[in-house]
């Protein structure tokens, strides 16, 4: 079970025309702070979260309460002036839960008005979640033979590729930066992520990397899908074995 928090500006729309036209750089400067406070709340108490669109964020929040959600929003309140709403939703995949927690945010279940928090908790502490870090093999030197925003332009395809196939495997696939990508699984990544890696190679001649986490928190399980991916990055360092895809459960 994945428990999955949908946090986003309530009115941000109407409000960014408040500001006038003079004002992109004001509004990317309020996201990347509205985003250093989530990740810095939600990772204290174990979770993580990832920057879905830059002015929607989606927390994996295993094992956290209503209060905990509450004791979040207080905080954020004091830190910025605009409001922030949370739905949350829990499911078997990940996606799932976020149609879950989407429904909910649509009809309106009001979990706590006051602190503006929507949808189902789960909290349950015992729930598994799978998390698995993926990143280029060799990433600096295909960036020798392009340009900056060439290996961007790769990147992104990479991402939109990884997005596609891992959703119909009900996976969230989320774009970390540099070429590393997370994607938030049901519990049997390994078969797909195999499945994906030959299908790159194939397709486009990259190879990736993957490492995979799984445990009872977001923070814990990306922690192990890193330590994975970079004894995988040992290993072939040391000559001794040639693996692309490791996995460590708590
Ligand atoms: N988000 C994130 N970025 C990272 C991480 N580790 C490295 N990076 C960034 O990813 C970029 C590429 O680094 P690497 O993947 O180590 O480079 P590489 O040449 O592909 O090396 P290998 O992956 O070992 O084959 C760099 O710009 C790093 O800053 C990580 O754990 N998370
Ligand atoms: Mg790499």
């Amino acid at each position: 079970m994945i428990q999955l928090t949908i946090i986003k500006i309530t009115g941000y729309g109407p409000w960014t025309l408040t500001l006038g036209s003079d004002r992109e750089h004001k509004l990317q400067m309020l996201q990347s702070s509205i985003y250093n406070e989530i990740q810095n709340l939600f990772s204290e108490k174990n979770c993580l979260v990832f920057s879905n669109r830059f002015d929607e964020l989606f927390a994996v929040t295993n094992g956290l309460s209503l209060d905990d959600h509450i004791e979040i929003q207080k905080k954020l309140a004091k830190s910025f002036d605009l409001q922030l709403s949370m739905t949350i939703g829990y499911g078997n995949s990940p996606f799932e839960a976020n149609l879950n927690a989407d429904k909910a945010r649509k009809s309106k279940i009001i979990l706590e008005k006051e602190h503006n928090i929507f949808g189902y908790v789960d909290g349950k502490a015992e729930q598994l979640v799978q998390i698995m870090h993926m990143d280029v093999d060799g990433s600096t030197s295909i960036s020798a033979k392009k340009s900056p925003y060439e290996i961007s332009s790769l990147m992104f395809k990479l991402y939109s590729e990884m997005s596609e196939f891992f959703l119909t495997k009900n996976c969230l696939t989320f774009f970390m930066g540099g070429d590393n990508f997370m994607i938030v699984t049901s519990g049997n990544g390994k078969d797909h992520a195999v499945r994906f890696l030959n299908l790159m190679k194939e397709k486009h001649g990259i190879a990736l990397n993957c490492g995979i986490g799984t445990a009872n928190t977001a923070r814990e399980a990306a922690k192990l899908a890193t330590k994975s991916l970079d004894t995988i990055r040992e290993l072939r360092d040391s000559g001794k074995n040639q693996q692309q895809v490791l996995e460590l459960t708590c």
